[in-house]
């Protein structure tokens, strides 16, 4: 009966888009083809397996909250998402940090990362996802502790952290040659000063230095693909950022690699919505974490806002949808952490149908026409068609469940499985 309604629904939804020239068939057509790479660190607070109950800790980012239920285990993180997934529409694929790694039981430095540590990942992986992707986590470790990583002004400090650089490609050149879809390895560090630095410039010439080193090598494209991630601060590099946006612009753009824009790394009034068409004019491919800064870079769960469909029209309008990797970053501990995935991979996705099921070419015309009155009208109008009714029966027809449906797996799941560890 449910189903029917979905259906009904959706037949006078069409209709109504195609009477302003969308074809919604094509658009969920489209849809089904794009993969968003969900996090894994959302499901146990950015932790890892390093050593038994491993805590985020350093590199000024934080996970708040202390909701019950969190992944102690690969096995319980793999289930996690295996959950998550099922209530998602579509394949996706799934991002790892180098710290999620299987050391069978025995530590294994970051220095000594291999592709075999991630051996159960790709395993596991195979079949459900649509590839993965990879991190080298520059945090949460000893030699992390100062603040300063692959810009360290020791030698021997940086020395390992281009170790960790360089092992870390190989694991992403690993996974994406069983997937057969390139993997992207993204380099984020967090090394900055608390306090106002003298010398500016010397962090970033290690910086750019160490990357060069780590990135010597070169990986077919086909199976790798390297990213570099800005950051404007973190909690105690409140006052330098060796790697800030202009640093990464600059050097992504020279080495012609990715570029990651994170939504919460900029000033609180800049979007990255109207970052992407600049940037993807001078690099190749694009690497989004798409997240959800509240005041600061605090990684809300990503919720349908005006930003996010703003960063989903400017992927669909740009036609550059399929250089541009979308990947979610965001980490609530405050709420049920199957739940905080599925949301945000919702949303992410609803973003990007609601941005498929627009007139862009008639819209692109009158402002061509600098009849921007028509535009102004044009996209109000949009606001108030029968979207829902589109997306209802995508999930319909991808086999997840519809509306709050998937709500109730999350509880039942909770009940069954999480409120037990
Ligand atoms: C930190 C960056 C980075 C991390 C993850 C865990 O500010 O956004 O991407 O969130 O690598
Ligand atoms: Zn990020």
């Amino acid at each position: 009966m449910a189903d029917k309604r979905v259906e009904q629904a959706y037949a006078v939804a069409k209709e109504q888009y195609a009477a302003i020239g969308v074809d919604t068939e094509a658009a969920l057509k489209k849809l089904a083809t794009v993969p968003v790479s969900m996090h894994c660190w959302q499901g146990d607070d950015v932790g890892g397996f390093e050593t038994a109950g491993a805590e985020l800790s350093g590199g000024g980012i934080q996970a708040t909250g202390n909701y019950p239920g969190k992944a102690r285990t690969i096995d319980e993180l793999q289930s996690d998402v295996e959950k998550a997934m099922s209530l998602i529409p579509g394949k996706h694929r799934l991002n790892l940090h180098a710290c999620y790694l299987d050391n069978g039981g025995t530590f294994v430095d970051r220095n000594e990362v291999r592709p075999e540590h991630f051996q159960r990942w790709i395993d596991w992986g195979k079949g459900k996802l649509h590839g993965m992707d990879f991190n080298p986590t520059y945090f949460s470790h000893p030699k992390a502790a100062d603040g300063f990583t692959l810009a360290h002004p020791d030698q021997g400090i940086r020395q390992f952290w281009i170790d960790h650089g360089i092992a870390c490609r190989k694991i992403g050149a690993a996974m994406g040659k069983a997937f057969g879809t390139p993997t992207v390895t993204n380099f984020w560090m967090p090394d900055g000063y608390k306090d106002i630095p003298v010398d500016r410039l010397a962090p970033r010439q290690r910086l750019a230095e160490s990357l060069d080193t780590i990135l010597a090598e070169k990986i077919d494209p086909k199976i790798h693909l390297d990213a570099v991630e800005s950051k404007l601060f973190g909690i105690g590099a409140e006052s330098y950022t060796v790697g800030s946006h202009e640093f990464y612009m600059g050097y992504a753009v020279s080495r012609q690699i990715l570029l990651c824009l994170d939504a919460g790394h900029y000033h609180p009034t800049e979007v990255i919505s109207d970052k992407i068409s600049a940037v993807m004019m001078f690099v190749p491919e694009l690497l989004l974490h798409v997240s959800r800064p509240v005041r600061w870079d605090s990684d809300h769960v990503v919720i349908l806002n005006e930003e996010l469909l703003a960063i989903a029209q400017e992927l669909v309008r740009s036609g550059k949808l399929e250089k541009v990797h979308i990947g979610l970053d965001f980490f609530d501990a405050s709420i049920n952490r199957i739940a905080a995935w599925v949301i945000g991979m919702r949303n992410m996705i609803k973003a990007l149908l609601y941005a498929m099921l627009e007139p862009t070419e008639e819209m692109k015309q009158a402002e061509l026409a600098m009849d921007y009155t028509k535009r102004l009208a044009m996209m109000e109008e949009l606001k108030t068609l029968p979207f829902g009714a589109v997306w209802d029966y995508y999930c319909h027809t991808q086999n997840v469940p519809v509306g709050m449906a998937w709500f109730e797996q999350v509880r039942q799941y909770e009940k069954d499985v999480l409120s037990k560890r």
